[in-house]
């Protein structure tokens, strides 16, 4: 018998989850049955039973629900044999937070509420630490425009992390790796739309830049423009004048001022700033939406890739 634990906050899904998940492995021949465990009240037992799920429900009742479980695992195990199950799934919603109802070595599912807020996968601590699979739901509550959300502020140092964020939501791994082999080094968006389309190019292929500078380039000759399509971006763009150079950035101006650019920016939650301020307003809800954790992880994937310029 397999075991598989599964945690997450209240009313996050792990229930509906799980009664799609045991569907597909009864179908394929294997017995699957389910422990639910919850601190005062659940009907969860009747969930399963009408999806036609072997179950057994616990009530930790004044006792902390993770310390409950860690006791009554022989219980539970005993019963999963008992029942000759091949996979016996557990489900709790881990209320103690500062455990997790996760076993070392046995498979740990995290479901997290994608409409949960920014903070949540903070909050949720150890249940989603050492969960070796995670399971977003309601995304199709989410409005569609931030569907697979990408909302961020660039960082130093770094390309936009944009579209590398996009193809590590679409590729995983591999996409950031296969970007950055096409990115030979990274240069600042001026100098990039400087060399776009030019046979003495000294970077590579690909150039990862905010959309509104990318906008600009979409006049020259030999360039292919590629913006994500979906996800909401946030970038703020961000231009700076040389002394006496003041002519260099007119071009870009005009794009950013014009009915276009104001209309570009606004529709992926950009901002283009100036050195006299703002001109449009960031969108509020990216404000509060920026996922550090994911834009850490293509950082620090793209800080290593571009290294190795390989
Ligand atoms: N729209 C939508 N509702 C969902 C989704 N997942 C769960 N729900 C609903 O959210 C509520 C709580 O789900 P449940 O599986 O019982 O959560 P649990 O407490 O974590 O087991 C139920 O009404 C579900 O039908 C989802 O992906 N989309
Ligand atoms: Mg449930």
């Amino acid at each position: 018998m397999k075991m598989l634990t599964f945690a997450g906050a209240h009313a996050c899904g792990k229930t509906s989850v799980i009664i799609k998940t045991a569907a597909i492995l009864n179908e394929t021949g294997l017995k699957t049955g389910v422990m639910k465990l919850d601190c005062i009240f659940s009907d969860d037992d009747s969930l399963y039973r009408a999806a036609g799920i072997t179950n057994i429900k616990m009530i930790s009742g004044n006792v902390c629900p993770d310390h409950f479980f860690a006791v009554s695992v022989p219980q539970v195990f005993e019963w999963g044999l008992e029942n000759r199950l091949d996979v016996l799934i557990t489900e709790s919603a881990g209320l103690c937070g500062r455990c997790a109802p996760h076993i070392r070595d046995i498979p740990a599912v995290c479901v997290i509420d994608c409409l949960a807020g920014i903070s949540a996968p903070a909050k949720t601590g150890p249940m989603l630490r050492y969960a070796d699979h995670i399971i977003i739901t309601k995304a199709d509550l989410a409005r569609p425009a931030y569907r697979d959300l990408v909302c961020l502020i660039g960082s130093g140092g770094l390309p936009d992390p944009m579209l590398p964020i996009y193809m590590y939501h679409r590729h995983g791994r591999e996409g950031v790796k296969a970007l950055c082999r096409n990115i030979r080094t990274v240069a600042g968006p001026s100098s990039t739309i400087r060399y776009i389309g030019k046979e003495q190019n000294p970077y590579g292929a690909i150039f990862v830049m905010p959309a509104l500078f990318a906008e600009i380039c979409r006049g020259k000759q030999n360039a292919r423009v590629i913006l994500p399509e979906s996800g909401a971006l946030a970038e703020p763009v961000i231009y700076m004048k040389k002394a006496g150079e003041e002519n260099t950035t007119s071009r870009i101006e005009a794009f950013l001022f014009s009915g276009r650019g104001m209309q570009t920016a606004s529709s992926r939650m950009m901002t283009p700033a100036d050195d006299h301020g703002g001109a449009i307003p960031i969108d509020r809800f990216c404000r509060t939406h920026l996922l550090y954790p994911e834009l850490e992880t293509v950082a620090a994937m793209l800080k290593m890739y571009l290294a190795d310029k390989g």
